[in-house]
């Protein structure tokens, strides 16, 4: 069942009614009453640890449903056009810092974690390549996309960066994610190390598509009526695309002579198979520098 949510004052003041604390008693008993009497076989204190985990992971959906950080006219865009533009969680001041984290982190990665395709240069695993990238995956906005794209309780699949390297072509408008049988998606976010510019490879979108019924495998004969439709997400450095898996989408061509570089993640199902094994590579500094919020996202 597809939730669809409000993002009105009622809800707010919901929440604001409620202390937290009775929430989680109230799921805590209703999560108890599933939980503990079938598992009798189970000692009690393993069924209250996972009563915690479960009563916790409850939490963190609702807590961010709640919120009303995302704009009502971008919920929107979301929802019908597949894509929106937003400021980002990165002050002005901190963009340069930022950049040089970037272009450090970049430049010190393992070749195992370097992927240089044929117009980008990616680097994985950028929730363990410092403190200034800590923000960009527990951003409220990005977060309440989720919650109203994905529906359900999810979590953090990939985080990366990309740099899309000079005079580079288009790329082929492709999907990230196909939609399943119940039409849940992937939530992407692009982060804009960089401006995004018509002329450097802003990433361009076909809106509404990730409503088609159906996207063949091959396009390839309507690709020329695809990119008639398409729009270019731009946006001064600093900016975040939101966008939905399902949507048609690539870069544009890099007709500039400098990088475009980007941090890029992704958000499924909780419980589907991440693009990444995040919780395998989980650094132990990253785990003492980041908050509930973050772990919880990384399910760890
Ligand atoms: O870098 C971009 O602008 C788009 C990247 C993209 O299409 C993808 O990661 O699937």
């Amino acid at each position: 069942m597809r939730i669809h949510f409000n993002c009105s004052k009622s809800n707010t003041a919901s929440a604001a009614r409620y202390p937290r604390r009775d929430i989680k008693l109230d799921r805590a008993y209703r999560v108890a009453s599933r939980l503990l009497v079938p598992d009798h076989k189970q000692p009690v204190s393993y069924s209250l640890r996972r009563l915690e985990k479960l009563t916790l992971m409850d939490d963190w959906f609702g807590i961010i449903t709640a919120g009303c950080e995302l704009p009502q006219s971008a919920v929107q865009d979301l929802c019908d056009a597949g894509f929106v533009v937003i400021p980002g969680p990165v002050p002005p001041d901190g963009l340069a810092q930022l950049a040089i984290a970037y272009d450090s982190a970049v430049a010190c990665a393992d070749a195992g974690d370097l992927s240089v395709g044929s117009t980008t240069t990616r680097v994985h695993d950028f929730v363990n390549r410092g403190p200034e990238f800590d923000g960009l995956y527990v951003y409220r906005p990005v977060l309440e996309a989720c919650c109203r794209v994905i529906g359900q309780p999810f979590k953090l699949s990939s985080m990366l960066a990309r740099t899309l390297r000079p005079h580079m072509p288009a790329q082929g408008l492709h999907v990230d994610f196909e939609r399943d049988a119940d039409g849940w998606p992937m939530v992407g976010f692009i982060f804009m190390v960089d401006e995004f510019r018509r002329d450097n490879g802003a990433t361009r979108f076909v809106p509404g598509s990730h409503k088609w019924a159906a996207i063949p495998s091959n396009r390839m004969n309507d690709d020329v009526a695809d990119e008639e439709r398409q729009v270019q997400a731009c946006g001064p450095a600093g900016s975040v695309i939101i966008y939905n898996g399902s949507i048609r989408h690539g870069h544009s061509a890099n007709l500039s002579g400098e990088p475009r570089r980007s941090i890029q993640g992704a958000y499924i199902r909780r419980e589907a198979q991440s693009g990444f094994d995040l919780t395998a590579r989980i650094r132990a500094e990253t785990l003492a520098r980041v908050g509930p919020l973050a772990k919880y996202l990384l399910a760890v």
